[in-house]
């Protein structure tokens, strides 16, 4: 049996909007051109709560009854904060020449042609279905909550791997049987598969996650259908396989892979899947640790024609002036989107190498002068003056003030000078500099 696979569609965004519409629509195109004969959406059919009245919200409800128009659709619930409880509720009302069957609880469902799909009241059924021409299990986003308002929220995430892995073991009789009667076994579900690898190459190692390889593999479908990863990647044992389609468009820059959908083959017994790349958006991101190289993005520009660029850098406080945002934006005009985003490093950030080994003050002062650029010397003065008695200094001012004569009332300068004329000799400090000093 042939199925088509989407994934993480993510409508909702006006941003986006145009990027999933296009991608989406050309995927549907695919698989109904290459026959597919069920179609299952794996969950984010929605990127948040949206209103009936946004585009967006039509433009999903006409893809997924061209969808319906063309074979049965299987939606499921996915990640709750992208498609809040009850979002898909509405696609049971689409109508279209096949039903949209929602997956919203923990259950198995059957098409079964004329009678058309058939679901399990309780969490599987116990016997396949007459007349059922393919057995989907599935398994909607667990809400964590629920396990956590059981087992305690620091077990809850275990619990919820542990529990799962029950239930999906619990599966593979049913799909045995299925598969004995010729019957094509299909799992579907929305969540994280340790070991996995999201859309910016993070590996998601650890317990905590919903799925194992293991887990999944123990429910005996020959197919398991995931969404929730960006990423497209698979696994393969003895013939069945585990897949995630990845998002159906590019959402954010970083994502380097292809996206698209899978049209899979399955059979009682094992799968296979062909990957469909869509026309997604193009987005380029030049990043610089220093100064924009303007030969790299001249070079970069030729390619940068229609796709969405990012130039990132980072640059010294005293540098800032010398970035040429105009010239930047000039040699990539031909861009669908432009985003330049400089950061500039404080100067506190800046390490002064060896002061530490210094052991005097003064020292240490002289050689973060060296480091800084800065003439020193006078510095290394005026610190003198400070090290004295705060009375000494006040009854000197004071002194001061009261003969209208500057006197030599800082023991350790050596100019010679009082502390209001070495004030007046100061270079002009930039305040920023003084109310953070170096290293902190
Ligand atoms: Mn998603």
């Amino acid at each position: 049996m042939h199925i088509a696979h989407l994934s993480d569609l993510h409508f909702g965004d006006p941003k986006t909007l145009a990027e999933v519409e296009r991608c989406t629509a050309f995927a549907i195109d695919a698989v109904v051109e290459a026959g597919a004969e069920v179609a299952v959406i794996s969950g984010d059919s929605t990127d948040h709560a949206i209103d009936v009245h946004s585009p967006s919200f039509v433009a999903l409800a006409r893809l997924v009854r061209r969808l319906a128009d063309h074979c049965p659709v299987l939606m499921l619930q996915g990640t709750f904060s992208h498609e809040p409880p009850g979002t898909l509720d509405v696609f049971r009302l689409l109508g279209g020449r096949f039903a949209v069957h929602v997956a919203d609880r923990i259950h198995q469902a059957a098409w079964c042609g004329a009678q058309g799909w058939v679901a399990s009241d309780a969490w599987r059924f116990d016997d396949v279905p007459a007349g059922a021409q393919v057995l989907v299990s599935c398994v909607p986003t667990v809400n964590k909550a629920t396990v956590a308002a059981a087992v305690g929220a620091n077990a809850a995430a275990e619990a919820v791997g542990q529990q799962l892995a029950a239930l999906l073991a619990g599966f593979g009789e049913i799909n045995r049987q299925a598969a004995t009667a010729g019957v094509p076994t299909v799992g579907v579900s929305h969540g994280t598969v340790s070991g996995c690898v999201t859309e910016h190459g993070v590996p998601m190692a650890g317990l905590d996650h919903e799925f194992t390889t293991g887990s999944l593999f123990a429910a005996q479908a020959s197919a398991f259908m995931l969404g929730h990863i960006h990423k497209h990647q698979a696994w393969h044992q003895d013939g069945r396989v585990v897949a995630y389609p990845g998002s159906i468009g590019r959402l954010h820059y970083g994502e380097e892979d292809a996206k698209g959908c899978l049209l899979w083959d399955v059979s009682p017994h094992g799968a296979s899947f062909r990957f469909i790349e869509t026309p997604s958006r193009r987005m380029l991101h030049l990043t610089f640790s220093g100064r924009p190289d303007m030969g790299a993005i001249r070079a970069a520009a030729a390619d940068a024609a229609g796709a969405f660029v990012r130039v990132r850098w980072q640059i010294a406080e005293e540098e800032r002036a010398s970035v040429d945002r105009d010239e930047i934006e000039r040699l990539l005009a031909g861009a669908a989107e432009l985003r330049l985003e400089g950061r500039v490093v404080p100067l506190m950030r800046a390490r002064s190498a060896g002061i530490s080994a210094v052991p005097a003050l003064a020292d240490k002062l002289r050689r973060w002068a060296e480091l800084a650029g800065v003439e020193g010397e006078p510095l290394v003065d005026r610190l003198g003056q400070l090290q004295v008695p705060a009375e000494q200094i006040v009854s000197g001012i004071l002194r001061d003030a009261a003969t209208g004569v500057p006197s030599r009332h800082a023991p350790h300068s050596s100019s010679g000078q009082g502390i209001f004329s070495a004030v007046s000799e100061l270079p002009a400090v930039d305040p920023e500099r003084i109310r953070r000093p170096p290293g902190q």
